[in-house]
């Protein structure tokens, strides 16, 4: 059964359970809402649904069900390859089942066949200053993409219809998930290597072919199919899951919708923090060991002046989680494996045993286990990504493997345009019986 086969097969299956839900019980209360969620960004309101993926206080990220360490070891990987296939991660997420090697091999074909990029998107990414960040020209290439939306064409066309409205978004996230490892891989060594562009190999996979278009060897290509991977979704409040979600609302099409999320993962408090922990660790080898890997004690007392100068220790704590990450774990196991002499790696093991007994002794801080992005940032450096503004490029090539299967599932269910209603402060006053 073909990829869209089987997600008509199952978009009907869920439809008459959203349909139910609403019919019958359309009135049943989830959630209440307070002041201080109101004020306080939303935290925690549970108002969105998505089946994509869902995050466990303790459990960690759960990709349709299946924990961190089933899906690395349930998905299809190629012989020889450590990490699995980054396409059979999509199908999962795009379909709720592990596929076969036959469906991650047809997917994969299906990307091949839509991964070139546009010239006019190289000639524009050309034009801009060279000094220009990273993720403007990433959010740039992905919008300027939009004339290619097979979505905004069939509505043009008139055709729109609920029922048949995911078929061209599904088209449009096959084209601009192929495409993304490319634009990525284009902005990267246009910037930051030369201006030496690699061309795609037709031959490889997505996470093979965009280490080839990087020009890292060997295990480069397990690095980046365990990045996207692991980076792939994360619930659907977080700021570029709720952005694309929220655009995409207005029937805007995955290009416009991406693109904006992308302006979200951007931001310090989002997509940032990987680059953080390095910049820490190393102004810390720098200055307090001379260069070389500090003691446990030289290592103790940088975390404590970091903690008394009135900043957070990077990497470490989440809003939601309440233990260390299996995010964080996954990828420790590979550095495990390939970075053993690596002295910054050596810098994060020793604060995994460090940062937690002086975070959970603050009495504040709700986990102090480390996070994602603790360990991300370190791996990339070791294989020469040293330019630490990519990142959250790499971050956002991860990140569409969620967000666009939900983005298909949105047409697909037909959820409404997204409206909350915002009230005023004198209205909070009055509720709170300050008035
Ligand atoms: N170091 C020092 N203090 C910390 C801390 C850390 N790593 N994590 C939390 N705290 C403090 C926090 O600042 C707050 O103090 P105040 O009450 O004085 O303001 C207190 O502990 C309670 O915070 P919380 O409820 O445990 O965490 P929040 O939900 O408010 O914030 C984070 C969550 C992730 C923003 C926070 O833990 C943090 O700033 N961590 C360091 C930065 C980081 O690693 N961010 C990446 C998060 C990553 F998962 C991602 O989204 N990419």
């Amino acid at each position: 059964m073909s990829l869209k086969e089987k997600l008509a097969e199952k978009i009907e299956q869920q439809r008459l359970r959203t349909a139910k839900l609403l019919k019958e019980y359309g009135d049943v209360k989830v959630d209440e809402v307070t002041i201080s969620q109101v004020v306080g960004g939303m935290r925690g309101i549970k108002s969105m649904v998505t089946d994509i993926s869902y995050l466990d206080p303790e459990e960690g990220i759960r990709f349709r069900g299946y924990t961190i360490p089933e899906v690395l070891e349930k998905l299809p990987k190629m012989p020889g390859a450590e990490m699995p296939y980054v396409e059979g991660q999509f199908y999962l997420l795009l379909t709720g089942e592990i596929p076969t090697e036959e469906d991650v091999q047809e997917l994969a074909e299906e990307l091949k066949k839509r991964k070139a990029l546009p010239e006019y998107v190289k000639d524009m990414l050309r034009a801009m200053p060279r000094d220009t960040h990273p993720m403007t020209l990433f959010a740039a290439g992905i919008v300027a993409m939009q004339r290619e939306s097979k979505f905004a064409e069939y509505y043009e066309a008139g055709h729109f219809n609920k029922n048949t409205a995911w078929e061209p978004t599904l088209e449009d996230a096959l084209d601009l998930m192929a495409k993304l490892p490319v634009l990525g891989a284009y902005i990267y060594r246009m910037k930051y290597r030369g201006d030496t562009f690699i061309p795609s190999n037709p031959d490889l996979d997505l996470g093979g072919d965009f280490a080839n278009m990087m020009g890292i060897p060997k295990p480069y290509d397990d690095v980046a199919r365990m990045y996207f991977i692991l980076h792939a979704d994360h619930e659907s409040g977080n700021v570029s899951a709720h952005t694309a979600h929220l655009v995409a609302s207005a029937l805007s099409d995955v290009y416009y919708s991406y693109s904006a999320a992308m302006g979200g993962l951007a931001g310090p408090l989002h997509g940032l923090a990987n680059q953080e922990v390095l910049k820490w660790i190393q102004e810390l080898m720098k200055n307090k060991s001379g260069g070389k890997v500090p003691t446990k004690d030289e290592l103790k007392k940088f975390v404590e002046e970091t903690l008394a100068s009135g900043q957070v220790i990077p990497g470490y704590g989440h809003a939601v989680l309440r233990k260390t990450d299996p995010r964080y774990m996954a990828q420790r196991e590979f550095a495990l494996n390939h970075l053993k002499d690596d002295p910054i790696f050596a810098v994060v093991s020793m604060l995994f045993e460090v940062v937690p007994p002086i975070l959970s002794s603050l009495g504040k801080v709700k986990n102090p286990w480390p996070n994602v992005d603790a360990q991300s940032g370190v791996i990339q450096w070791h294989y020469g990504v040293v330019e630490y503004d990519f990142y959250t490029v790499l971050f956002g090539i991860g990140r569409a493997l969620g967000v666009l299967a939900n983005l298909v599932w949105d047409r697909a269910l037909g959820y409404a345009i997204e409206r909350p209603k915002s009230v005023t402060t004198d209205m909070l006053e009055e509720w709170a019986g300050i008035h």
